[in-house]
């Protein structure tokens, strides 16, 4: 937990409150803090009353739930809605066909090229759903099977999890930055059956193969049988025969109809899995619901955003995350939304692109991530004056604590002084938002995730297991369950209640440090495990360490975080070479990219020092902690070394790392 000493001194001296806006208070789902404190203890008062209210509101359901809720977090066992029978590509498309938006735009695509837009109204989506849906049936798709997507941020991608959710095939989304040996063990760990890719991904101007990539991860993945490949830039692709075919091809085949049945699902069916970085071992298969999520998603998209049929709706991250699933996808169309999807990079052509397309489609609501910010506000202010940003009304944030400082130069240059920021802490695990302010209730202070939202009993423990004082750093933890939260690891249930039900009784652990301030502001300070967290990113420190030695010249490796400008956290490995191998700079970026064909691109390694020797403990624990105050430079005072085996090992890296400077 290094480092978050000093984050707490910094941010308790943010004593700044801005109040929530006026203009648009009357017509707010949420209006002011006594309407949010009414529903919290409704909420808390009677949970399953709540839910129930929520779900029927929002979903509509084929048959209806026979219990709300059943749950023991000591089990685990967590059941929503038992008995309730939906299809979410049903509630996204269908039924957004008779209710007045047919003919209204669900997702607007602004492509890498600026000329590149589609906009596929509701019925347009439902087509082309559907059809898709019958290709994959086609493949022999059937309900409860395995679809790996490993696409970039194109339309088919949207158009492909909406099809598994049609027939009831569990997807799970690869982000395409990952390299051809992440994707492989994600499909080995699911078994797959069929793979969705690309030939390539637009990125900067730059056109990057990315068949090559599932070529090589399909080598030793024999639960595929099929592959189908959308056409995106046109390049060169390899095809093999009879296990892939084109995407065009195969929807324009004449046996391919626009009618497809939407499959009727349990409550509890597994919409998809969704892999996330622990602090042990390899990627998790986080595993969510059909009838819970989809409640969830729909319900922290309307109140957090307060989404509005009239808004245009752009939430910049991809759908390889958890955040493009559920505020992307299913949370705006469940709510028959606009959602604007993003090919590009917010800084190709130049570093106006964002705001560009705030004022090409009249944004409303804007949610991005601490790391865009930050790497915005290094640009100044130029490049946002020469856009029109004046349809905005919301702003939001997500991925990491936001830094006051950035917070505060998002709310002044792109909110004009005057537009809430929603600062949403959540995780893959948790489906949705759990604590995040209110737009038009939440007095906001720059920094703080504010409070939990109606349903979220959110608080902080001590060690010991014993609700933290005020100010006191401890434990972020949940004591009852919420509609949207995974039910499990995928196919590893002792994991599942290993990493989330063990170390307090009978309550979720997501593995984060905070405080709660006197008036009740949760201030988060991070991730308490081995997790790195780069751009908003999870990356396990095991897995690259895996990665560094899985190299011939390594014999061992720790990494750390270290406190990076834009990134937040940047990678800093610490490595100690075989007798046989020679510290070298050719070495060093040999390992570096070593890691990034392993990994991928955001996994390589910000700094690598050569390190002869490891501080361990005696029972051979890497004590990390040193680790982390060396990377960020900080000698003073590495606290209790006595169970160092050797303790001059630091003494060494510290001379490493000044020269490194
Ligand atoms: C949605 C998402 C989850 C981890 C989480 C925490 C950090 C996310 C945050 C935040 C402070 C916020 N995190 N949002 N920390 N304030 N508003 O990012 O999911 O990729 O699973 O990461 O990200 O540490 O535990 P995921």
């Amino acid at each position: 937990m290094s480092g978050s000493e000093d984050k707490i001194t910094s941010l308790l001296s943010e004593g700044r409150v801005f109040d929530p806006p006026e203009e648009g208070r009357d017509q707010a789902w949420i209006k002011s803090m006594d309407q949010y404190r009414e529903l919290y203890q409704r909420s808390m008062d009677d949970p399953e009353g709540f839910w129930a209210e929520r779900a029927e509101e929002l979903v509509t359901w084929d048959r209806k739930w026979d219990k709300v809720l059943e749950w023991d977090f000591t089990k685990p066992e967590i059941k929503w809605f038992e008995g309730g029978k939906l299809n979410v590509s049903y509630n996204c498309l269908d039924r957004h066909l008779t209710d007045g938006r047919r003919n209204k735009a669900a997702i607007i695509w602004q492509g890498e090229p600026e000329e590149d837009v589609k906009v596929y109204t509701y019925q347009m989506l439902h087509t082309e759903v559907c059809r898709f849906a019958n290709v994959l049936k086609k493949k022999g798709v059937k309900k409860g099977d395995r679809v790996s997507i490993y696409l970039p941020m194109i339309p088919e991608l949207a158009i492909a999890l909406l099809a598994c959710a049609r027939i009831g095939a569990m997807h799970s989304v690869v982000f395409a930055g990952f390299s051809a040996v992440a994707l492989q063990s994600r499909i080995q760990d699911c078994q797959a059956k069929v793979l969705i890719t690309a030939d390539a991904v637009l990125r900067a101007g730059k056109t990057i193969p990315l068949k090559p990539n599932a070529d090589q991860a399909l080598e030793d993945a024999p639960s595929v049988e099929s592959c189908i490949v959308v056409q995106r830039a046109g390049n060169e692709v390899s095809m093999q025969e009879g296990r892939d075919s084109w995407w065009h091809e195969e929807i324009a085949a004449d046996d391919i109809t626009s009618e497809c049945e939407p499959e009727i699902m349990d409550a509890e069916d597994t919409l998809f899995i969704l892999y996330t970085s622990g602090s042990t071992g390899k990627p998790k298969g986080v595993v969510h619901t059909t009838g819970g999520y989809l409640t969830y998603a729909m319900h922290t998209c309307q109140w957090v955003f307060d989404l509005k049929d009239n808004d245009v709706y752009w939430c910049t991250a991809d759908i390889g995350w958890i955040t493009g699933h559920s505020y992307i996808l299913y949370g705006p169309l469940g709510l028959g939304a606009t959602s604007l999807m993003f090919e590009g990079v917010p800084s190709y052509p130049g570093p106006d692109r964002f705001w560009k397309i705030v004022e090409k489609f009249r944004v409303n609501i804007f949610y991005t991530a601490p790391t865009v910010i930050r790497a915005l506000m290094r640009e100044g202010e130029e490049p946002i004056k020469r856009w029109d940003l004046s349809s905005l009304r919301i702003l939001g944030s997500v991925g990491e604590p936001i830094n006051p400082e950035a917070w505060m130069w998002y709310y002044v240059n792109i909110g004009k002084s005057k537009l809430p920021i929603v600062d949403t802490w959540w995780q893959t695990e948790t489906g949705g938002i759990l604590i995040s302010p209110l737009p038009y209730a939440t007095p906001l202070k720059p920094g703080s995730a504010t409070f939990p939202l109606p349903g979220v009993d959110a608080a902080i423990y001590t060690e010991e297991g014993k609700e933290a004082a005020p100010n006191e750093g401890g434990h972020l933890v949940i004591r009852k369950p919420w509609p949207g939260m995974l039910r499990g690891v995928f196919g590893d249930p002792e994991r599942f209640k290993k990493t989330y039900f063990s170390r307090f009784e009978n309550i979720y652990d997501p593995e984060d440090g905070a405080r709660k301030d006197e008036e009740g502001y949760f201030w988060i300070m991070g991730r308490l495990d081995d997790v790195i967290n780069v751009s908003g990113h999870r990356l396990g420190t095991a897995e690259i360490e895996s990665a560094l030695v899985s190299h011939p010249a390594v014999a061992e490796a720790a990494v750390v975080g270290m406190p990076h400008p834009v990134k937040g956290q940047a990678i800093y490995a610490y490595v100690t070479l075989t007798a046989a191998a020679q510290e070298s700079d050719e070495l060093l970026a040999e390992l570096r990219q070593h890691v990034r064909k392993e990994i991928g691109p955001i996994a390589t390694p910000e700094v690598i020092q050569w390190a002869p020797g490891l501080p361990k403990t005696r029972s051979g624990k890497i004590m990390r902690r040193i680790l982390r105050k060396i990377a960020a430079n900080d000698f003073g005072d590495f606290g209790d070394t006595s169970t160092l085996a050797d303790p001059s090992v630091v003494d060494h890296l510290v001379e490493g790392k000044k020269k490194l400077g």
